[in-house]
């Protein structure tokens, strides 16, 4: 068969405020793919299993300080410690999910109140580590209006729970859905209402999702490149 016109697995993000539903979402997602017979993989980040992982890990549980670029550039090396395994599957026919992604890591860096820059790490050096690495085909931003997230269950434990925080974040994450629509064009964001029940926004997302669980032609891109 022609391999120029051979299907790759898509690249789908979830991405999202504290508690819009996720991780409920990634899961039911990707086992519909795998009862329809489809190669469907799962990968969360923070990947919280490797040795980077883990040391992130005890920085949201606040068992560790660190410097706000360290620990952004560690968010950035757990992705590309993924970021070859992502790609190899692609090009295989795997469809991968992708519970949160780059554009966590730069608005909650950027989002910081940091003890050295009052409005958190500059947004472009935030942007720069993940330069290059497997561009999703969509992100599914979803939106879910604070009073909403609050009333779903009480903040975590975790650095960055507060309302504070993710105020500030949401915020920058607006800015970052402006910068991938600028680079990567208008169809590869598309922001989901994450209000309702778990069913009707399993319902939307399927929509917005389309037919790229089928497979996408052309070779994967490289973010903000
Ligand atoms: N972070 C970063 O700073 N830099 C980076 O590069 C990356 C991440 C990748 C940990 O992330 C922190 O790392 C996070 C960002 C930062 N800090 N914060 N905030 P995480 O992904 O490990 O965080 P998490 O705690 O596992 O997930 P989450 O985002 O807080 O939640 P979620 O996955 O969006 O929601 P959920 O677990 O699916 O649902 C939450 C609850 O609501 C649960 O009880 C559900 O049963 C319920 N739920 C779900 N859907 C519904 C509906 N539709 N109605 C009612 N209730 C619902
Ligand atoms: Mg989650």
């Amino acid at each position: 068969s022609d391999p120029s016109s051979s299907r790759r697995g898509a690249f789908i993000v979830f991405e999202g405020l504290d508690r819009c539903g996720k991780s409920t979402q990634v899961a039911r997602l990707v086992d519909r793919l795998e009862r329809e017979g489809q190669k469907a993989r799962l990968q969360k980040f923070p990947d919280r299993t490797t040795a980077i992982g883990k040391m992130i890990d005890a920085y949201l549980q606040s068992k560790a300080e660190m410097d706000d670029h360290a620990i952004h550039l560690l968010f950035s090396a757990n992705r590309w410690e993924c970021a070859a395994a992502i790609r190899q599957d692609l090009n295989r026919g795997i469809t991968v999910i992708a519970d949160r992604y780059a554009f966590s890591g730069i608005a909650f860096s950027a989002a910081k109140v940091s003890r050295s820059a009052e409005m958190g790490l500059p947004f472009d050096f935030c942007l720069q580590p993940d330069r290059s690495l497997p561009l999703p085909d969509l992100t599914l931003y979803m939106s879910l209006p604070q009073e909403e997230a609050t009333q779903r269950s009480q903040f975590g434990e975790e650095r960055y729970e507060t309302v504070t925080m993710q105020q500030a974040t949401r915020k920058q994450f607006r800015l970052v859905a402006e910068e991938v629509k600028k680079i990567h064009g208008g169809t590869k964001w598309i922001d989901v209402d994450a209000r309702g029940t778990i069913e009707e926004v399993e319902e939307r997302i399927k929509g917005s999702i389309g037919v790229l669980t089928d497979g996408v032609i052309g070779r994967v891109g490289e973010l903000w490149v």
